[in-house]
């Protein structure tokens, strides 16, 4: 199941990996590409992944034929984006999982692209970042930038293992190339370019030696020869604070009810955009509570694009677990996301993903029974606030 030999080290890529700043970089990019007459493209984008800075631009420039040196376009973004790099947020199960391994003793090396001046700027409100690698090899110390295998060579060798034995996580396809290239075992981990579409669509290597999860939140440590997971609850994933997303109930396609026989309260976008950090997609179990009732009831939602049904949009629908007399469009609703169940998915037909979504159900009734869960019940933040939203949401 696992590689060859149990994996001695975990080497890490942190861009797309374990921070979110590929929304950021995109933003950046627009802007930039913009000023110049040109469009950022999803295969602009796809192709700079993983790149170093320089080497990222000029494959954009060449991607959309901009006649501008790729050069001055770094340094054009890189005016913009010095000061934001402390708006990318950890992607879902990242610290979990370093946290982790930090505790089970884990040699650990952090393998980037990110210029070694560039780093301190990243991990300023990360400060857990600067102390969980013995080894950081930046982009700008290595002869050549990923694809080729250099920075994961680099940090086997300085960890002191041979490449058989480390295990890399990577977002990026030049990353995983890399690595793979170096001779390691990959956990792929395909970043969201724009929508979830480049996530399905995640080009498949064809080659050993390669582990494609959905997100950090499906790793499971034994299946490379790890210690496992010891928070787990009830087979959930604990979300660890509780996320609180306070939203406004709009309409979606009305299929739930009709097609499903599930209705799922479908939150409004700008809530969304505020409150979930827009690498989340996913399964999730919680709390919820509607309008000015202080009723707390179980939800369990979903979290993406419904891959059954290919949304372009990412759209979060909690199903509440309760018979409701009327719906409640146009009401506020307050969500305590507690513990993750598992990645959204493609079914073979309509009614398997009923099935599929009953069984959620049950496994979140018997799930908000566990003390850790069911204390959060009465969670201030569920209760209906005089004279409207005083709380700021807070989310990943
Ligand atoms: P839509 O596509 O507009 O979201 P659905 O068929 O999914 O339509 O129905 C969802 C609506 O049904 C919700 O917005 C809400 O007003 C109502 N509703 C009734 N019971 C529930 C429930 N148990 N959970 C979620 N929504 C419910
Ligand atoms: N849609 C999918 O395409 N794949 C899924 O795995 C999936 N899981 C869901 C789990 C839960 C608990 C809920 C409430 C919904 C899920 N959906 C999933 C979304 C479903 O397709 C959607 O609610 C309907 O299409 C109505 O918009
Ligand atoms: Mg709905």
């Amino acid at each position: 199941m696992f590689p060859p030999e149990p994996s001695a080290c975990v080497i890490w890529d942190l861009d797309g990996t374990l921070l979110d700043t590929e929304s950021l970089v995109a933003e950046v990019a627009r802007e930039v590409i913009a000023r110049h007459g040109g469009e950022l493209t999803d295969a602009a984008r796809a192709a700079s992944l993983g790149k170093r800075p320089l080497e990222a631009w000029a494959a954009v420039a060449a991607a959309l034929d901009l006649p501008v040196p790729a050069q001055q376009l770094l340094e054009e973004s890189e005016a913009l984006l010095s000061e934001r790099w402390q708006e990318a947020k950890m992607l879902p199960g990242a610290l979990r999982l370093l946290t982790h391994l930090k505790e089970c003793g884990m040699p650990m090396a952090l393998a980037t692209s990110t210029l070694r001046a560039t780093l301190p700027l990243k991990l300023a409100v990360h400060g857990h970042l600067r102390t969980t690698f013995q080894i950081t090899c930046c982009g700008d110390e290595v002869e050549q930038g990923k694809p080729a295998p250099d920075s994961f060579l680099v940090a086997a060798k300085s960890l002191g293992f041979p490449p058989s034995r480390c295990l890399v996580i990577e977002d990026s396809p030049a990353g995983v190339d890399a690595a793979a290239a170096a001779g390691m075992h990959v956990v792929h981990v395909p970043s969201m370019v724009d929508t979830g579409s480049a996530a399905r669509n995640a080009r498949t290597f064809g080659r050993q030696g390669i582990t494609t999860l959905a997100s950090l939140l499906d790793f499971r440590p034994e299946a490379f020869g790890l210690p496992p997971f010891k928070d787990g609850v009830q087979g959930t994933v604990p979300v660890d604070p509780a996320w609180s997303i306070r939203g406004t109930v709009v309409r979606g396609y009305g299929r739930g009810s009709k097609e499903l026989g599930i209705p799922t309260a479908n939150l409004d976008a700008e809530s969304l955009r505020g409150s979930l950090g827009e690498a989340v997609t996913g399964i999730y179990a919680g709390w919820a509570s509607v309008g000015r009732s202080s009723e707390v009831y179980p939800m369990c939602m979903s979290v993406g694009f419904n891959p059954v049904f290919k949304n372009k949009q990412r759209v979060c629908e909690p199903w509440l677990l309760h018979e409701f007399d009327q719906d409640f469009y146009g009401e506020e609703i307050r969500l305590l996301v507690c513990a993750y169940l598992r990645p959204e998915a493609d079914f073979v037909s309509v009614q398997a993903l009923v099935d599929r979504i009953h069984e959620d159900a049950a496994i979140t009734r018997r799930a908000l029974q566990d003390p850790l869960f069911a204390a959060l019940k009465g969670d201030a933040f569920l209760a209906p606030q005089e004279g409207g939203t005083a709380l700021q949401p807070s989310g990943p």
